[in-house]
This record gives C-alpha cells, sequence and structure tokens, in this order.
C-alpha cells in the first residue's frame, strides 16, 4: 500500500526546496519561479504563497491594478481582482512606510529634514497616508493650499492642462514640462487644502469639490482639517509646496511660491534629478 506524503511534510517525497519558500525545486522549475529565490517576483509574497492565494509568482501585480500582490494581501484587497485596489484613487502605496523615522523637521523645513506624516480625507472620502508616497523612486511635490487662493486655481487649471496665467510663466521660465510630468507619474503631486472659501477648516465637501472642478486622475487632493501641515510648514501664505525625494525627505521648500519647485520639476524631467 503506497501512502501519498504532501511536501510539506517531508520534502525528500518531492525533492529539496533550497529557498525555503515551501515549493520544491523541481515544482518551481515547473512554475517558473527561482528555486533559489522564495520570493521570485519580489512582490513580498514568497513563491509558496503565491500558489496559496492563486496569484502569478512571476508578476508582482498580478491583477496589473497597481498594486503589488503582497501589499494587497497585507491590505485585505483582492489581488486577483482589478477593481479591489489599496486607494480608489489608484494612490500609491508602501508597505514599509513604518520604517521611515521622522519627522524630524525644524521651521524652516532644510533639505533633509523628514516631513512630518500627515493624513487627510482624500476626493474619493479615503483617508490617505502621505507616507505612502515614499519608497517609490519618485520626487513627491505636496502643495499647501486653500480655496480662495487665486494662483492656487491658476496652477491647478495649467496641471489639467485649461488656459491659465502659468501658461505664459511657464513659457518663460521653462517649466512647460511640469503638467507632462504630473500626468505621466514622473513626479507625484498632492495638493492639500486647508480651508474653505469662507476661511473654515477643509473637510471631505471641500477637496470633493475642488476635484470636481479640476479632475485630475493622477493629483490626490487632501484636507488638512486640523490645519496640522499649516503649523508644521509654519506658513503665511498660500500656495506654499515641498518637494520631497522618496524618503519623505525635503529637497525644495518654497515658502508662499511655487518657483523652485516648479524648475526642481523641470530638472528632474531634462535629468533625472531637481
Ligand atoms: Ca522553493
Ligand atoms: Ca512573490
Ligand atoms: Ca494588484
Ligand atoms: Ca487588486
Amino acid at each position: 500500500m503506497r501512502i501519498a506524503i504532501p511536501c510539506f511534510l517531508l520534502l525528500a517525497a518531492c525533492g529539496a526546496d533550497t529557498d525555503g519558500d515551501g515549493v520544491s525545486d523541481r515544482e518551481e522549475k515547473q512554475n517558473g519561479t527561482d528555486p533559489e529565490e522564495a520570493d521570485t517576483d519580489g512582490d513580498g509574497l514568497d513563491d509558496g504563497l503565491e500558489l496559496e492565494h492563486g496569484t502569478d509568482g512571476t508578476v508582482a501585480d498580478t491583477d496589473g491594478d497597481g498594486y503589488l500582490d503582497g501589499d494587497e494581501v497585507a491590505v485585505g484587497t483582492d489581488p486577483l481582482d482589478a477593481s479591489s485596489g489599496i486607494y480608489e484613487g489608484g494612490w500609491p502605496y508602501y508597505g514599509d512606510k513604518n520604517d521611515i523615522v521622522g519627522p524630524d523637521w525644524s521651521e524652516t523645513l532644510d533639505p533633509g529634514e523628514v516631513i512630518y506624516r500627515f493624513k487627510g480625507v482624500d476626493q474619493f472620502g479615503e483617508v490617505v497616508d502621505l507616507y505612502d508616497y515614499a519608497g517609490h523612486g519618485r520626487y513627491i511635490a505636496v502643495v499647501l493650499s486653500e480655496e480662495a487662493c487665486y494662483y492656487c486655481h491658476e496652477v491647478a487649471r495649467w496641471l489639467n492642462g485649461e488656459a491659465s496665467m502659468w501658461d505664459q510663466y511657464a513659457e518663460e521660465e521653462g517649466w512647460e514640462a511640469v503638467p507632462g510630468a504630473v500626468a505621466n507619474g514622473t513626479v507625484y503631486w498632492v495638493t492639500i487644502l486647508d480651508q474653505d472659501q469662507g476661511g473654515n477648516p477643509a473637510d471631505a465637501t471641500t477637496v470633493a469639490t475642488w476635484y470636481s472642478v479640476y479632475p485630475h486622475p493622477e493629483i490626490a487632493v487632501l484636507a488638512d482639517s486640523e490645519q496640522v501641515m499649516a503649523t508644521h510648514m509654519h506658513i503665511y501664505g498660500y500656495p506654499s509646496i515641498l518637494l520631497l525625494d522618496d524618503g519623505m525627505r525635503v529637497v525644495t521648500y518654497d515658502m508662499y511660491d511655487y518657483t523652485m519647485v516648479f524648475t526642481n520639476i523641470a530638472n528632474i524631467v531634462a535629468t533625472g534629478v531637481p
């Protein structure tokens, strides 16, 4: 009489499991995964777990929704369903964000300082963690605005590809590449509103209204209902914009201005660095 012994009980029955991911070397070869690499596609799920979840061990984002299989399993969204994503807006997600040590910034927000971990409700009513923008190898522009800020509206129009007073500035200053860089994800852009038209704290309605006027698919609009960013940024006027690296460290701080960050973004498009 023969007794079938499952591989996980006796690997000798199926051959060695060199990388210890619960899948034998032989089976890995059949599956196309790497017998010497527990997480072949580097998505945070070991090859054995990929088999359990039915995901593709050789594709980091099996359903192509922009979120890694491992992140989806950790958060609880469906890694096999593109309509089930982490943020409805499709904003980035960073599984290791708790490892960012910060904030450690001064009143002047000098280069290299780690910014405050802001969380605010977005135009779809979801709370977004700013640190989810870290870890993707991209720079992040974070602009603090209010509804009553004229230049903030003009820049939103410009980024949306509508005629704006900014067209002329862009031509004069060499910033023409900025809207395209935001649209194609070369840089991330996050708009934070902390006041509505009447000077009251922004809320979910404020950001939904802003989005209805400027429906940019790549820009999260977040409400800072507690006005904590204004406090941390020591602002004296809107807009004030930060350019951050992918470790949430300040690259540039434009207080009551945009110009240095726009030059940085144009430089990133041209050379890869700000
Ligand atoms: Ca293995
Ligand atoms: Ca994997
Ligand atoms: Ca996915
Ligand atoms: Ca999904």
